[in-house]
């Protein structure tokens, strides 16, 4: 048996045309039923839903031979165990600090303060603002962080952001990049081992579809 860890939304969606490639087609969508385990055309092909967050995990210990986990979760989740082949550059976005309009950070920075950040990605940030000298106060959050500079929970926050339109419904602004996040297949170490025959044939075409969609 071949276990598949995903997360419903925008991360099943984007694997749905990799996993077609490899000839892989899911039983049902994950929307269409509450079923956490969903069958494929292929009797020893299953797919598990889990939340983005814990796909590492189940890869991690091995209930999941692979997942697929956005390189923002993965940061976070340190990677331990885990085979990391392929950036698959699906659900891009980026991780970016933003402030509400009108604050100052640049002044701020420049003048030294000490700031107040909201986030679900303490690891990035901490180092992002390691990296650039700035003293931060780091509060974490689970959700939700564009409210934490309305409600003056926080100066900034760090998050992810793709087309900008929740910023802006909340009267932010992105005033720095901290990096950019596109999602990772990730294999548990042993599983790839123990499963080679089955699994380096889905890797391999997963790389070529990846790369064919670049030129
Ligand atoms: O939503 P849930 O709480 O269940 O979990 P999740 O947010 O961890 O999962 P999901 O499925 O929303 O995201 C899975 C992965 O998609 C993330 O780990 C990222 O790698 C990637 N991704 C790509 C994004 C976005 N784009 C994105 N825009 N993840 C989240 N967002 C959120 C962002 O946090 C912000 O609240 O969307 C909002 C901003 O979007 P724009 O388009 O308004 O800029
Ligand atoms: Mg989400």
């Amino acid at each position: 048996m071949i276990t598949i860890a995903l997360s419903k939304g925008r991360i099943f969606e984007e694997t749905v045309p990799l996993l077609a490639a490899a000839g892989i087609v899911p039983a049902e969508a994950p929307e269409a039923s509450r079923k956490l385990i969903i069958g494929t055309n292929h009797p020893d092909v299953r797919l598990i839903i889990v939340r983005a967050t814990d796909v590492p995990t189940y890869v991690q210990y091995g209930a999941a031979d692979l997942g697929v986990a956005g390189k923002d979760v993965l940061l976070e989740h340190g990677g331990a165990g885990l085979y990391v082949p392929l950036d698959l550059e699906i659900a891009r976005c980026k991780l970016m600090v933003a402030v509400q309009n009108g604050f100052d950070y640049e002044g701020a920075v420049k003048q030294g303060a000490r700031l107040r950040v909201a986030t679900k990605y303490t690891e990035c940030a901490r180092e992002h603002f390691a990296g650039k000298g700035v003293h931060v106060d780091l509060i974490k959050l689970y959700g939700s962080m564009e409210l934490a500079p309305l409600v003056g929970l926080a100066d900034a926050i760090v998050d992810l952001v793709s087309t900008g339109g929740t910023l802006k419904a909340n009267n932010l602004v992105a005033v720095e990049d901290v990096r950019d996040i596109s999602s990772r297949l990730i294999v548990n170490q042993a599983a790839l081992k123990l499963k080679q025959d089955r699994l380096q044939p889905i890797i391999d075409t997963f790389a070529a579809t990846v790369a064919a969609r670049r030129d």
